[in-house]
């Protein structure tokens, strides 16, 4: 296939040209190279989780050499993907749990919203009453950290979702426990020798994943926004046009926001600015990838480089001084195509570590320091930049970004009640929902994947539900996609139906609002939990969806089954590793319907995907009409 149609971004058609001049490998020309991918895998049949394996299910051999059938093999594979996506979340909540157990009023990492903690707190049982704040701050992320391991109990944020969602997790035995305990059951029950029965091992991939959405997630993202700061609506720019010839070009990318705060604190250091001048640049210029992008750019502004499939892309610009990462989402690939410009690899984290990278490793405890010294690192390699080799594609575009639940809140709520108190309620979205201006809300998230044209799934699903008034709300990589084609400037407003065009003019919001990282779909959860507990209504009554049009990590997983969990109805626009087991596909798409209130649909055609999600958002609607 010609590589530049399989991305509809034309920053990124223009790189794979040049790539292939300066005779640079992509993931594009990987994905030409493989002529076709293994049907056993694709469709999730084979086993390898013994040595007497791998073991493929075919109609000649339709058992493995311990007698496991499809069913058996599907579900356990599908429960590790869901065990390997809830241990990424949930690990990278952990680091953030410990620098909270870190902060103090004159280190690294300082409390930015004392009325979170302060919540939290009252919510956890923690005493607030003539304590510093640092010391609750103490308390909160040891009662954090204590919920990767506590050996009783189930998790702690369980209680905070609506009376009726909570009994059905109960009936049906997914109220997750300890973390770290959920992850690890799944690895022991899908041994050779345990689990056999597909129901089960679904049953145990819905409380594996609900370990990560409603304990590990939810404490990444509450404790990011105390250290970090809530975000609030902030202009950017995001695409590979954010990158400056005359500047030192700086691209942060990973999940972790630990590392990159620190980052955004350094390339203002006038010590590090002075440098940069003395090399010949005109300034230090930082941009973001993939969640790590979120992360900066919803708190600070940062421009947005790209998503996952441009990470490549982004050093054959020839132009990026630096490419530092942490963790997930790395392509390995980033070695060698780093050969080939003057750029620096760095990786920061040990569990991430890459050949052929320049590894700086990052300690909460030094953390200024560590920053600073890998900062320099990038700032002195300027004058190594090979100006013949330099491209930087024109494209760009303008997006407000940082609509945390506290932002769209308080923004709905001034412009509706004029109240200008910075806390809202979710009443007026509660209103537009239910005179219908807005039909219903859906979450485009996640990844971009090889299998289908980068960026096209995302974009072609937003365009249509917003054309149909529906907002649509986004995190990871597809806001990214929304960002790059300008679907979250306010401008976007002409794109969509006369409902939500009138609620974006008087709001002054843009169709497809920024939500954060992946991590941050807990913020998606919480608001449609809080709009339930608002009309004594469970989360399957709220016409909201979840859509993962190009998703492709194990973390997606995780995601999607817990948002199934949650009561939210799922879309996929590329089909999951369980096609081999009707089974399987028969309860993840329609099963799990009776017993928690959703279930998955997938097609991997974007127009007929987001007609589906029109239709079904509309039938939602009847049901919410008629008990509200
Ligand atoms: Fe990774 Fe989170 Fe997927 Fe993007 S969307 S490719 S997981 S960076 Ni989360
Ligand atoms: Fe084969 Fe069973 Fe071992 Fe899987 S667990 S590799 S099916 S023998």
């Amino acid at each position: 296939m010609d590589k530049k149609l399989m991305t509809i971004d034309l920053n990124s058609q223009i790189l794979i040209e040049k790539a292939e001049k300066d005779g640079v490998e992509t993931m594009y020309d990987r994905k030409n190279g493989f002529k076709s991918q293994c049907g056993f895998g694709l469709q999730g049949t084979c086993c390898r989780i013994c040595g007497m394996g791998p073991c493929r299910i075919s109609p000649k051999t339709p058992r493995g050499l311990c007698g496991a059938d499809e069913h058996t093999i599907v579900g356990r594979n599908f429960a590790r993907m869901v065990a390997g996506g809830t241990a990424a979340h949930s690990d990278h909540a952990r680091d953030i749990a410990h620098t909270l157990a870190l902060s103090s009023r004159d280190g690294n990492y300082k409390i930015r919203d004392e009325k979170k903690l302060i919540e939290l707190a009252i919510d956890w049982g923690v005493e607030t009453e003539c304590r510093d704040i640092y010391d609750i701050a103490h308390e909160v992320a040891e009662i954090g950290l204590m919920e990767f391991g506590k050996p009783h109990g189930v998790s702690i944020f369980l209680k905070n979702a609506p009376k009726v969602r909570q009994e059905i997790w109960k009936t049906i035995g997914i109220e997750p426990r300890a973390i770290d305990r959920e992850i690890a059951t799944v690895m022991h029950s899908t041994h050779i020798g345990c689990s056999a029965d597909i129901d089960s091992l679904i049953n145990l991939s819905l409380r594996t994943s609900m370990a990560d959405g409603w304990q590990g997630s939810m404490i990444g993202t509450r404790f990011s926004d105390i250290m970090f700061g809530t975000p609030m609506p902030t202009q950017t720019e995001a695409n590979l046009g954010v990158l400056e010839e005359n500047k030192v070009n700086i691209i942060l990318h990973g999940h972790e926001p630990t590392l990159s705060e620190m980052i955004v604190l350094a390339a203002d250091d006038p010590e590090l600015l002075a440098l940069a001048k003395e090399m010949g640049a005109e300034g230090i210029n930082l941009s973001g990838m993939c969640c790590t992008g979120n992360e900066i750019t919803m708190r600070h502004g940062v421009k947005i480089a790209g998503d996952f499939h441009q990470q490549e892309l982004a050093l054959v610009t020839g132009a990026v001084e630096a490419m530092i990462v942490d963790v997930q989402c790395i392509f390995p690939a980033l070695a060698y195509v780093a050969d080939c410009y003057h750029t620096k690899f760095i990786t920061t984290s040990p569990k991430a570590k890459i050949t052929g990278s320049t590894y700086m490793q990052f300690s909460e405890e030094n953390a200024y320091k560590d920053a600073k010294k890998i900062v320099k690192e990038a700032v002195l390699n300027f004058k190594n930049r090979k100006p013949e080799k330099v491209l930087i594609p024109e494209f760009k575009s303008p997006a407000t970004v940082g609509y945390s639940i506290d932002a769209i809140l308080s923004q709905l709520d001034r412009v509706v009640n004029f109240n200008v108190d910075k806390t809202g309620t979710v009443k007026p979205l509660i209103d537009c929902l239910k005179s219908g201006v807005i039909r219903g809300v859906a979450a485009v998230v996640g990844c971009n994947n090889a299998k289908s044209v980068t960026n096209k799934n995302h974009v072609t699903i937003m365009k249509e539900l917003i054309k149909n008034d529906i907002l649509v709300v986004s995190t990871g990589c597809g806001a990214q996609a929304a960002a790059k084609f300008g679907l979250m400037d306010k401008g976007a407003k002409k794109l969509c139906g006369k409902g939500l065009a009138t609620v974006c003019e008087l709001v002054d919001i843009p169709p497809v609002l920024h939500m954060g990282s992946c991590v941050d779909i807990s913020r998606i959860v919480d608001i449609v939990s809080e709009c339930a507990k608002y009309l004594d209504v469970d989360m399957c009554d709220i016409p909201a969806v979840g859509i993962a049009p190009e998703w492709m990590s194990e973390k997606a997983v995780a995601i999607g089954t817990y948002v199934v969990a949650s009561g939210i109805d799922t879309y996929l626009g590329i089909a999951p590793p369980v096609t081999g087991s009707k089974k399987a596909v028969e309860i993840l798409t329609n099963g799990l319907k009776k017993e928690v209130g959703a279930a998955f649909t997938i097609n991997e055609n974007p127009d007929e995907l987001a007609a589906i999600i029109i239709d079904d958002i509309e039938k939602k609607r009847d049901h919410f009409e008629k008990i509200i």
